[in-house]
């Protein structure tokens, strides 16, 4: 991509509104623009990230073994009033009605509308577990939506849900959906930990939050240390095979989130120098509920008794646009955005310090193809501003690697390049600088 002919609308100053640095950057970056309270436009560059972050999801979760659909994003109320929830869910359900006056709603989650495609297809145990997610937009009419895309009304959601024959089956689910979210969020340089907690409004009695650390995080969680050491497992574990234990090794040690703590527990199993007290954000939610769904929605399968029995459930949740923020909370200093490679809008940028001037452009067009050719997507810089400017800019919106391609280094054949992350230099030959970036 050319900048100059790039949609790239960076700001000097956030607005004033902006209360936490993720917001305040992705505004200043030219990620998003709000359009109305909690509902946000996504411009170019902050469109390349919440792609990357929602492939990165989705490999994750296709790997885990779940399939893929899309389900729509306005559902009939009567399926609603089938499972109990229409009158429950109360003022944050944006309510519609269609020309026929019937009553639509604009999905803050799908365990309906999944359980309406179950019922009509699976009948028998043989055709069991199954796991279907999507990666869609959800409305929720939030009291208080703030600090941008982390409490947004109109947000990008990976929901999966998954159908088994009983509550052992289940689990085993649910601790394929376990594993595989702390893989994500390793992937997109985060440390995550699960946390037990509340089924809230979803139901059930088995639940996980994934909490990301980061002081301007609205939960606050209490936990064991060595949660946070123990990281991901990797996506090479058996999937098929017993994840009991990997799960087992961490839901074992203590971590809790406000409403759920126990401060007596806390201090009985938790030794003084591992008591870890932190904020995070929820990045990640995931719920056993067994039957709450199926049985009012008469979501039944044949069980190798050959009786019908309702199927057993769980759902679990990624706030893939929540994340966009979580990763620059995560990653980020006065400079602006530090993108983690795996996340980037563009790779690189190649940086030409003179446009204009013939063999300055020759060095930078070749650098760029090279890199393009290499698949590191990169972002030529050929406006024609002051270097100083463009650095600012692209330090800004946190490409990770730049290639300065100036007069004086074409003369010497050399180009610079700096990482992003570290402000480290180095001066090299055109070849040697695309090694070091392309790795
Ligand atoms: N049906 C279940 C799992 S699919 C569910 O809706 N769970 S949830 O309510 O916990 O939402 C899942 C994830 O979506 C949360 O962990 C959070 O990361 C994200 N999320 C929830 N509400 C918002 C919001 N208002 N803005 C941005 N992200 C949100």
């Amino acid at each position: 991509m050319r900048l100059s002919r790039y949609f790239m609308p960076t700001l000097r100053e956030a607005p004033a509104d902006a209360q936490i640095v993720s917001h305040q950057l992705m505004l200043r970056a030219g990620l998003i623009r709000q359009e109305a309270a909690g509902i946000y436009a996504w411009l170019p560059l902050g469109l390349r990230v919440l792609k990357k972050i929602e492939q990165v999801v989705r490999e994750e979760m296709d790997r885990a073994g779940a399939i893929e659909v899309l389900l729509p994003t306005l559902q009939l109320a009567d399926l609603w009033r089938e499972s109990g929830r229409y009158d429950d869910y109360g003022d944050e359900m944006l309510r519609i009605k269609d020309r026929h006056d019937r009553d639509l709603l604009y999905g803050p989650t799908a365990e309906e509308v999944i359980t309406e495609i179950f019922r009509a297809y699976v009948k028998s145990y043989k055709d069991l577990p199954k796991n279907l997610y999507n990666i869609q937009w959800k409305f929720r009419d939030e009291r208080r939506p703030r600090f941008g895309v982390m409490r947004g009304r109109e947000f990008l959601m990976k929901d999966a849900y998954s159908f088994d024959i009983d509550e052992a089956a289940a689990r085993r689910s649910y601790n394929r959906m376990f594993l595989a979210y702390l893989n994500i969020y390793a992937r997109l340089g985060l440390k995550a930990i699960p946390v037990k907690a509340d089924p809230g409004p979803i139901g059930g009695d088995l639940s996980h939050e994934f909490i990301i650390l980061a002081d301007t995080g609205e939960s606050e969680v209490f936990a064991h240390g060595d949660l946070v050491e123990m990281g991901a497992p990797g996506p090479d574990i058996d999937w098929d095979g017993d994840l009991e234990p990997m799960v087992a090794q961490r839901a074992r040690l203590y971590a809790a989130s406000d409403e759920m703590h126990d401060a007596a527990r806390f201090e009985a199993e938790v030794p003084p120098e591992k008591r870890m007290t932190a904020r995070g954000i929820e990045v990640g939610h995931i719920f056993y509920f067994g039957e709450k769904y199926s049985k009012p929605m008469k979501a039944l399968v044949t069980g190798p008794d050959g009786k019908d029995v309702p199927v057993h459930g769980g759902s679990y949740g990624v706030g893939v646009s929540r994340l966009v923020g979580g990763v620059i909370e995560a990653s980020h200093d006065e400079a602006g955005i530090i993108w983690p490679d795996a996340v980037a809008p563009f790779g690189a940028a190649v940086v030409n310090l003179r446009p204009g001037a013939a063999d300055v452009d020759a060095v930078a067009e070749q650098a760029y193809k090279a890199l393009t050719a290499a698949g590191k997507e990169p972002l030529l810089d050929d406006r024609d501003d002051r270097p100083g400017a463009k650095f600012a800019s692209l330090d800004l919106v946190g490409i990770p690697w730049q290639l300065i391609v100036g007069p004086k280094g074409v003369a010497d054949g050399t180009v610079e390049i700096k990482r992003r992350a570290t402000g480290e230099r180095q001066t090299l030959p055109l070849d040697a600088a695309l090694k070091a970036i392309t790795g």
